[in-house]
């Protein structure tokens, strides 16, 4: 078994962009534990423990899956109170991410997977364990990444630490 996910896949380069902006929220909330710059993401479906079988399957209907490349513009920079985490968001969804999203949900589910969120929210997590302001909400300068490939991640806890790997990636170059 595997605790694995849905994300959009960021290549180095963007999640390199994205430190400033954790830099920013490790500002308003200094006790906050930063994400590890490789482990940037933004979720589409989170599954839990999944056997082989079921990983197969998940890669198969994934397959079928277009994606065209499409902006994200990412401009607020806010928290969760439960789990505790700063993330950055768009205030505007793109259709293209929601509609990949409702593909992915669609897949996961007709394999028996639920989802565990109430309503999708789009986020990047920046920082965890984060006890600070709850309301904040704060516009930053917005930041344009263009998507155009996703991927099934494992999440695998390495000498302590935990690190999101892509097992398998989907999208134009794929
Ligand atoms: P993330 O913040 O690293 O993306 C299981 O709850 C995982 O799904 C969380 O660790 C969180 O990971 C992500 N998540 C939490 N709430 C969510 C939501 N409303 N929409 C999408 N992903 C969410």
């Amino acid at each position: 078994m595997q605790r694995l996910f849905f994300s959009l896949k960021f290549i180095p380069e963007q999640q390199q962009l994205l430190l400033p902006y954790q830099q920013q929220a490790l500002d308003l909330c200094p006790a906050a534990k930063a994400v590890d710059v490789d482990n940037l993401h933004l979720t589409l479906f989170f599954l839990g423990q999944v056997d082989a079988t079921q990983q197969q399957r998940l890669i198969s209907a994934a397959q079928q899956i277009t994606i065209p490349p499409f902006s994200l513009t990412l401009d607020t920079l806010s928290s969760f109170i439960k789990p505790k985490i700063l993330y950055l968001a768009p205030s505007q969804q793109p259709d293209a991410l929601l509609q990949l999203q409702q593909q992915v949900a669609q897949c996961c589910k007709a394999l028996g997977f639920s989802d565990i969120h109430d309503k999708y929210r789009p986020h990047i997590t920046l920082a965890r364990h984060a006890v600070c302001d709850a309301a904040l909400q704060q516009p930053v300068e917005p930041l344009t990444l263009l998507v155009s490939e996703f991927a099934l991640y494992q999440s695998v806890n390495i000498n302590g630490a935990v690190r999101y790997l892509p097992e398998t990636v989907f999208g134009e170059r794929h």
